[in-house]
């Protein structure tokens, strides 16, 4: 079996012990980053995703997946990070009100904080005042927004509602991204961009963040 394939298999089995070393064997073995993640630490997600949805596993089964997940991906992090990458500017970012769902948002920062984004992580469950007033009081420049159930998502039009009311739209932009959120719904809502994975997330943040002035 390789060593993929047993982080997979680990992290379906909610060892994260276990994950935690296997991601390092498998880094020490020069596998890519890209590689470990994709074809370890995700795949084994997905094929947890779709036991859950066939009700094959349950809630405290995903939740120690998702635990295990977590913490394998800690050990990729320091290998995220761009060599001479500069500090280029702040996002806030964080799973909207009703929503749990940490793993997406987790990547997210990972890859921001990789490109020298400083990143404030407002968690889960995250009410529209609280992006508020993280961009008004840290001076974020962007708000990322993280949903991953079809019943959540309208909270991010919430979201984009505060910061017009606080009268500051025009100071930060607005990035939404999560499973069943899509570029039609970002336009929708009058957000500013939707990105598909944390990579291109990252690469937007960066691009809004280097953009000159109107
Ligand atoms: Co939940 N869950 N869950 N769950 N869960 C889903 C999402 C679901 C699709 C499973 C299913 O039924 N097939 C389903 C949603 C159905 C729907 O709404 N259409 C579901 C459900 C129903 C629920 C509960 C309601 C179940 C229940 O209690 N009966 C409940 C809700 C709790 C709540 O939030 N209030 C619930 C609970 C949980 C757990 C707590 C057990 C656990 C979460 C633990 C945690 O996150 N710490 C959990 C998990 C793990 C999942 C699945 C299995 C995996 C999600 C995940 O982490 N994927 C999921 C099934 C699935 O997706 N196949 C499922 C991996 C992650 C890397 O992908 O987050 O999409 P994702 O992130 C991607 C991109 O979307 C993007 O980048 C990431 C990768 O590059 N991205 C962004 C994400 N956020 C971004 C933000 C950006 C940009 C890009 O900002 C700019």
């Amino acid at each position: 079996m390789s060593i993929l394939t047993d982080i997979s298999t680990n992290l379906q089995a909610g060892k994260a012990k276990v994950v935690k070393e296997l991601v390092q064997q498998a880094l020490d073995a020069g596998i890519p980053v890209k590689e470990i993640l994709d074809d370890g630490l995700l795949s084994g997600m997905n094929i947890i995703g779709k036991k859950f949805k066939n009700n094959e596993v349950f809630v405290p089964e995903v939740l120690v997946a998702a635990r295990a997940m977590n913490h394998g991906a800690e050990v990729l992090k320091p290998h995220l990070v761009d060599a001479n990458v500069k500090a280029v500017g702040k996002v806030c970012i964080g799973t909207v009100q009703g929503d749990l769902h940490d793993i997406g948002k987790n990547l997210v920062k990972m890859m921001m904080e990789g490109k020298g984004i400083e990143v404030i992580d407002l968690g889960t469950d995250v009410p529209a005042e609280a992006f508020v007033k993280a961009a008004r009081e840290q001076g974020c420049q962007i708000i990322c927004l993280s949903a991953l159930l079809t019943t959540t998502m309208g909270m991010m039009k919430e979201v984009v509602e505060a910061v017009k009311e606080a009268g500051i739209r025009d100071q930060v932009k607005i990035m939404v991204g999560g499973a069943p959120v899509t570029d039609a719904f970002c336009q929708q809502i009058g957000a500013d961009a939707y990105s598909p994975d944390a990579a291109s997330a990252a690469e937007r943040a960066v691009e809004f963040l280097t953009a000159e002035p109107a």
